[in-house]
């Protein structure tokens, strides 16, 4: 198919009205874009959804989006088992897509969806957005420039408490829905798309075990950070996802990083954490306190904090914000929705993840599940 370059302003549709969708159509809109309409599971929840974000129309369903003239851009919110068949429904209509994470439940399905977006030649991205931090960017800039020096060990967490409980449970829990993984391929696939972006490295091999703390979890398809309220009667369903994932990988390089994964910590809110080690220095990010960096040399430490008027150019550029007014998670999104605009318009932007690194991500997520069934190593 043709590329052809939208003049004015972009039509975009919502599919999805959970957490995200939230998300997606405040990004899309601070991004400059009409939301022409949304589509959920029901025409009800729609007209619901429509109502709360103040969007002009509910479709009746998601191929009623796909087929609207009047809309360019279809953000796909919607759980993981679907990802799959509306994105290919929507690059086969010509729409450039926004698609969450994982943007597939099997390996074969997310190579299926990066090859048809080159095939359509249209945009299509994965919002990766930890990327979109400044100091991120600056870790990034600190890596290419030679700061850091060769690299020797890279190690971390992400770790998120919101389903310890017994009554806490979510439509990921399900396999049917959310995939074969769960608490890897919904947070694991953050810290090691970070990792590759920011090294340069690619993992090689990993060897990695799974582990489901909680056996059993109230049934139901709940929707995300919603609270459930514990009721002992309540029908319970068989977790086949894992709670918690550890892995060891192996770099192309020969870097060895370890990374800790688990949904059930408690305090721990969305701690995405990572350590770089260097031959010169190494650099710690923690996505929970994300306006500072730390650099490590053997004589000093420095504390690098966001600055628009300071450091790498990436990091000034995504610093919107004078330092100390603090920026985080939601500009992040912005960031990545408007640079994925930025892109349909035919403007380059750095780091925009897109259905290959989606792609990517699959493939690790299939050797990780792969190595905890084998319990081996096993290539990347
Ligand atoms: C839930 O674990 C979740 O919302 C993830 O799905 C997001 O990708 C992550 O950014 C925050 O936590």
């Amino acid at each position: 198919m043709a590329e052809t370059k939208p003049a004015g302003t972009l039509g975009v549709a919502i599919v999805g009205a959970g957490m995200m969708g939230a998300v997606h159509s405040r990004a899309s809109r601070l991004a400059g874009a009409q939301i022409k309409g949304i589509a959920t599971s029901s025409p009800e929840r729609a007209k619901e959804a429509a109502a709360q974000l103040g969007i002009g129309r509910a479709y009746s369903n998601a191929d009623e989006a796909i087929a609207d003239p009047a809309v360019q851009v279809i953000h796909i919110c919607t759980p993981n088992s679907t990802h799959y068949p509306l994105a290919m429904a929507a690059l086969a209509a010509g729409k450039h897509v926004v698609c969450e994470k994982p943007l597939a439940t099997s390996l074969a399905d997310a190579k299926a969806l990066a090859n048809a977006a080159h095939s359509a030649q249209r945009v299509a991205a994965v919002p990766f957005v930890y990327r979109y931090h400044p100091m991120v960017r600056e870790a990034r800039a600190l890596v290419k420039d030679g700061t850091v020096g060769a690299l020797q060990l890279i190690h971390g967490s992400y770790l998120q408490d919101w389903l310890l409980g017994r009554d806490d449970t979510n439509w990921r829990v399900d396999a049917a829905l959310g995939g074969p993984s769960r608490a890897f391929a919904d947070i694991g696939s953050h810290w090691c798309d970070l990792i590759e972006w920011i090294s340069g490295e690619r993992f090689e091999s990993v060897v990695a075990t799974l582990q489901t703390t909680m056996k059993d979890r109230p049934a139901g398809s709940v929707a995300t950070f919603s609270a459930v309220t514990p009721d002992a009667s309540a029908a319970r369903q068989a977790v086949t996802t894992e709670d918690i994932a550890g892995a060891l990988f192996r770099t192309q390089a020969g870097v060895l990083t370890t990374l800790t994964v688990s949904q059930v910590s408690a305090g721990r809110k969305n701690r995405l954490w990572f350590e770089i080690d260097g031959a010169n220095a190494s650099l710690v990010f923690d996505q929970e306190e994300p306006e500072k960096l730390w650099l490590g040399e053997r004589d000093s430490t420095r504390l690098f904090v966001r600055d628009p008027s300071r450091g790498s150019a990436e990091q000034r550029r995504l610093a919107t914000l004078p330092a100390g007014h603090a920026q985080g998670y939601a500009q992040c999104f912005e960031a990545f929705v408007a640079d994925t605009y930025a892109a349909i318009r035919g403007e380059t932007r750095e780091g925009l993840p897109t259905f290959d690194d989606g792609y990517r991500s699959g493939q690790i997520i299939d050797a990780v599940l792969g190595s905890s069934k084998a319990g081996a190593w096993t290539q990347i």
